[in-house]
């Protein structure tokens, strides 16, 4: 760990701080603290910092809220609650995140409105992918194994589930598990930071970041001291937390910490009548094809999510280094739309041909182990990083920001702190075409160059 700002004891994070717990040097409480990205991490961080009496708190964004390119903009995340984990458990780390989630989607008023226990499946049908679900999380009472198409179709209203499913097999987990309306936990997060008087700039030119602000002084020692925006305004701060998602790659040398890598959702229109019929469906995830989750009730839209490692945008320097780099769009590739129609064709034929009435890329960025980097920067010790979210990180909305705060004052637990630390050893020889234990597609991490053709949905 490195460049701590206080010594204070470690403490066990998995409390939800719905009161303030104040940092031990309350002068803290008045430092200028700008957050970049108003995305899940971001408004998360805000919310925290505000609970715990922070006043002085400004959050950037390229877009205004909720930013259109926020990987948890999204009509719907997947869920699934732990309880606290013994002291010796040697998943401590894990456990902790999402004991802390757990309390929050239940206790929170801020979230909890947001999140239905509808249950979830986890299935397969690769030997691969049915491996890996055999070590995913399967705590909790009430799991139930779904060996056949019946037994998939048995945990459906009928006449749902009516397509062949083959070679599938999971497993059933009916309570603590479901999903959350994403983008409406967002916007809960954000609006009460803001209440809390957290203050979020956001747009393209007065939100964009377009350079971090450093200092050098008489030994040449640099500090970040805060960041420039589009709109030529320098923002200054005592702490910057960077919280940018997959674009943060772009203003710090990384060290191949992150690779910024995209996944592909559409949505198709139901009726009102429709949607009544599908609702309260538990969650069906297949780690070899995809997933969805019952239509939202505002607009009975169907989301489908393809499964794959994933797309990066490789981009080649002069000495045949690659790294991939973010563009926002609202489109998906063809090879994608007909993936998605797959997982309709396999599950619900009768939705199958239907047009789609939104699409787009999402980006996240993983890291070599897909644990989250929240640490200060070995280089500038007002800098904290915020990032590593690797395609997992939404379900955390309540709580990271609590873990966050943690890291900025200190007292984050021992073995958290170790688990997502700055850690560039573990990215020397990065393979970047891991598939990080990700399934489907063509079972290989795809390039958005060699893309032929992309969707031409009308965005509604
Ligand atoms: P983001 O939410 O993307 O936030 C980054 C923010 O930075 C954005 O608001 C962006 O506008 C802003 N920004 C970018 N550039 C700049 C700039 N120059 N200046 C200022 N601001 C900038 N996780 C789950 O837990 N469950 C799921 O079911 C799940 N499903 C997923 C499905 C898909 C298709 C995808 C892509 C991801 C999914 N995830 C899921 C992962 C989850 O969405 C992400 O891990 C999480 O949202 C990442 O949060 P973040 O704050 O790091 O990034
Ligand atoms: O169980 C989960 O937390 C699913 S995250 C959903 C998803 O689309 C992944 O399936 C994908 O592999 C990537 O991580 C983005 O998020």
């Amino acid at each position: 760990m490195h460049a701590d700002q206080s010594s204070q004891p470690p403490s066990l994070s998995i409390v939800i701080r719905i009161d303030s717990t104040y940092p031990a040097d309350v002068t803290m409480l008045q430092w200028p603290i700008l957050i970049i990205g108003a995305g899940t991490w971001g408004a998360s961080t805000a919310l925290h910092l505000a609970r715990r009496g922070y006043t002085n708190v400004t959050v950037l964004d390229a877009y205004p809220q909720p930013s259109a390119i926020s990987a948890g903009n999204d009509v719907n995340k997947i869920v699934s609650f732990t309880d606290p984990p013994a002291d010796d458990d040697p998943e401590f780390v894990n456990k902790t995140f999402f004991a802390a989630l757990t309390k929050g989607f239940q206790h929170d008023p801020v979230f909890k409105p947001h999140f239905h226990n509808v249950g979830n499946i986890i299935s397969a049908f690769s030997a691969g992918g049915l491996k890996h679900i055999g070590r995913r999380d399967r705590r909790g009472a009430d799991i139930v194994e779904l060996d056949s198409p019946e037994d998939f179709r048995s945990a459906f209203p009928s006449g749902i589930l009516s397509g062949p499913l083959p070679g599938w097999k999971g497993y059933w987990r009916k309570n603590g598990a479901g999903w959350v309306h994403a983008r409406n936990a967002l916007v809960s997060a954000i609006t009460e930071a803001q209440r809390l008087g957290v203050t979020f700039i956001g747009g393209e030119s007065e939100g964009k970041v377009v350079r971090l602000l450093f200092s050098s002084n008489n030994n040449g020692a640099q500090d970040i001291i805060g960041a420039e925006t589009a709109d030529g305004k320098q923002h200054l701060a005592s702490k910057v937390i960077l919280a940018a998602g997959a674009n943060a790659d772009q203003f710090l040398d990384f060290k191949k910490q992150l690779r910024p890598t995209a996944w592909t959702l559409a949505h198709i229109r139901m009726s009102p009548e429709e949607a009544k019929a599908y609702r309260n469906l538990p969650v069906l995830f297949n780690a070899d094809q995809g997933f969805f989750i019952e239509p939202d009730e505002e607009n009975h839209e169907l989301k489908i999510c393809d499964e794959h490692p994933g797309y990066c945008n490789w981009v080649y320097a002069s000495d045949g280094e690659r790294r991939s780099v973010p563009f926002a769009r609202h489109q998906i590739p063809l090879e994608s739309a007909e993936r998605i129609r797959g997982l309709l064709r396999a599950t619900m034929p009768q939705l199958a041909e239907r047009p789609f009435s939104f699409a787009r890329i999402c980006w996240c960025a993983d890291t070599v182990d897909r644990n989250f980097l929240i640490d200060y920067h070995p280089d500038y010790p007002s800098l904290l990083l915020a990032v590593g979210a690797s395609g997992r990180g939404f379900a955390h909305i309540p709580s990271i920001g609590g873990f966050i705060v943690d890291r900025l004052e200190g007292r984050m637990d021992e073995r958290i702190a170790t688990a997502v630390r700055w850690r560039p050893e573990q990215a020397v020889d990065r393979d970047w075409d891991d598939t990080q234990n990700r399934f489907g597609g063509p079972y290989a991490v795809m390039d958005f160059q060699k893309v032929e053709g992309w969707t031409d949905v009308e965005d509604s």
